[in-house]
C-alpha cells in the first residue's frame, strides 16, 4: 500500500509543471489542508524544494539528492526497470531483501537499494564493504527466460553496464577484471554478485547484486582493501550523485538486457573484450589439476575465459584461479 506522502509526492510528480491547490491535494488524498501542510513542511525538510504560492497552491522545484523509491524513480525513463523500487536505509544485504521479495512475487525489475549495508556480501561469502551513503549498494530482481546455465552472461552483462557508464564520465577509464570486477587505475571499485533460484531447465529469478564506490575518501575504505579498492571521488576528486548514477546504470541496464535478449550474447562478448583487463597478455592459471602461464585470449560465445592450454591451444575455462601478476 503507497502511503499517503508518497501519494503526495505522486500527485506533485504529476502535475510536474502546474501548480496544484491544497484544496485538490486534500480531496484526492482525503486528509485536511493543514495535513497536507504538514506533509509539506516533512517534504521540505526531506530536501524537496516545494514551491507554495498563495491561491495557485504547490508544485516540487527540486527532488533531494536523497536516496528514496521516489527521487530514484523520478526522471527515470524506463520500460520495465524499477517500477517497484524497494529503498532502506541500512539492510545486512540488498541480496536477502531481494531474496525475500522475489520469494513474495516483485515483478521483473525490481530493485532494492540501501544507504549501507551492515552485512554485504561478495561471492563465496566473502564480504563487501558498503558504508553508509558512500556508494551504490543495490539489487535488481530478474525473471528471465532463458536456460539457467546462461545466468552468468547476464554477469557478464551487468560488467559491461557498469564499465560503459563509469566511461561515460570524463576521464574515468574503466576496465573488467575477469569475471566481473570492474577496476579504476588497476584498483576494485566495483563487484558484482549473481545469485539464482531455478528449478530444473527453468529460471524462477535471477539477482544481480551490484556494489560501486562512489564517494568514499581513502580513509572510508576499510583498511584491508585500502591498498587495493577505490572509488570514483578518490579516482576524479569530486563528490557524485548517487541517485544520478544508480538512474543512468538502470537504463543502461534496461537497453542493454533488452538487446540481449533480442540478439543473443555476442554483442556483450565484443564490449566486454573491449574493456577487458590484460587480453593479449601473459596470466598464470590455476585449476584443480593443473597451474600454468598462458595468454588470456578473451572471452567465448557462452562467457567461459578463452586462454592458451598448457600446450599452446585455446581452451576454455569456466571456473579458475588466476594470478594476473
Ligand atoms: P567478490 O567476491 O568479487 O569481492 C569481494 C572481495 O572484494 C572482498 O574479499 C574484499 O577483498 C574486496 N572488497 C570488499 N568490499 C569492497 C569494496 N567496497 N570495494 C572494493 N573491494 C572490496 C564482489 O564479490 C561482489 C560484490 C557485490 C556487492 C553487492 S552490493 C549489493 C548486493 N548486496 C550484497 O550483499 N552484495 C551485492
Amino acid at each position: 500500500m503507497e502511503s499517503t506522502r508518497d501519494r503526495l509526492i505522486n500527485l506533485l510528480a504529476e502535475n510536474e509543471d502546474k501548480f496544484i491547490s491544497g484544496q485538490a491535494l486534500s480531496e484526492s488524498l482525503n486528509i485536511s489542508r493543514n495535513a497536507v501542510w504538514k506533509h509539506m513542511k516533512d517534504l521540505g525538510k526531506d530536501g524537496y524544494e516545494i514551491e507554495a504560492k498563495p491561491r495557485k497552491g504547490y508544485r516540487i522545484k527540486e527532488y533531494p539528492d536523497k536516496l528514496s523509491s521516489n527521487t530514484i524513480k523520478w526522471g527515470l525513463e524506463s520500460k520495465w526497470i524499477a517500477k517497484t523500487v524497494i529503498h532502506k536505509h541500512s539492510v545486512e544485504s540488498t541480496q536477502t531483501i531481494a531474496h525475500r521479495a522475489a520469494r513474495e512475487n516483485a515483478p521483473h525489475g525490481t530493485i532494492v537499494v540501501a544507504d549501507e549495508q551492515t552485512n554485504g556480501r561478495g561471492r563465496m561469502s566473502r564480504t563487501w564493504h558498503s558504508s553508509k551513503e558512500k556508494g551504490i549498494w543495490l539489487s535488481i530482481i530478474l525473471r528471465p527466460e532463458m536456460p539457467p546455465n546462461h545466468a552468468s552472461q547476464l554477469t557478464l552483462l551487468t560488467a559491461t553496464v557498469l564499465a560503459d557508464v563509469l566511461n561515460s564520465f570524463e576521464g574515468v577509464e574503466p576496465l573488467i577484471k575477469w569475471p566481473n570486477d570492474i577496476l579504476l587505475n588497476q584498483k576494485k571499485t566495483a563487484g558484482i554478485l549473481t545469485e539464482m533460484q531455478a528449478e530444473q531447465d527453468r529460471i524462477q529469478y535471477i539477482l544481480i547484486g551490484i556494489g560501486l564506490n562512489i564517494n568514499h575518501s581513502i580513509e572510508d575504505l576499510s583498511e584491508d582493501i585500502q591498498m587495493k579498492a577505490t572509488s570514483l571521488k578518490i579516482e576524479t576528486g569530486k563528490e557524485w550523485s548517487i541517485k544520478t548514477i544508480i538512474q543512468r546504470l538502470l537504463t543502461a541496464f534496461e537497453t542493454s538486457y533488452d538487446l540481449y535478449m533480442k540478439n543473443g550474447f555476442h554483442p556483450i562478448k565484443e564490449k566486454w573484450e573491449h574493456f577487458g583487463f590484460k587480453i593479449g597478455e601473459n596470466i598464470k592459471i590455476q585449476t584443480f589439476s593443473d597451474q600454468w602461464e598462458g595468454k588470456f585470449l578473451g572471452i567465448s560465445d557462452e562467457g567461459a575465459l578463452l586462454t592458451e592450454s598448457i600446450e599452446g591451444k585455446p581452451v576454455k575455462l569456466y571456473s579458475a584461479e588466476i594470478d594476473w601478476f
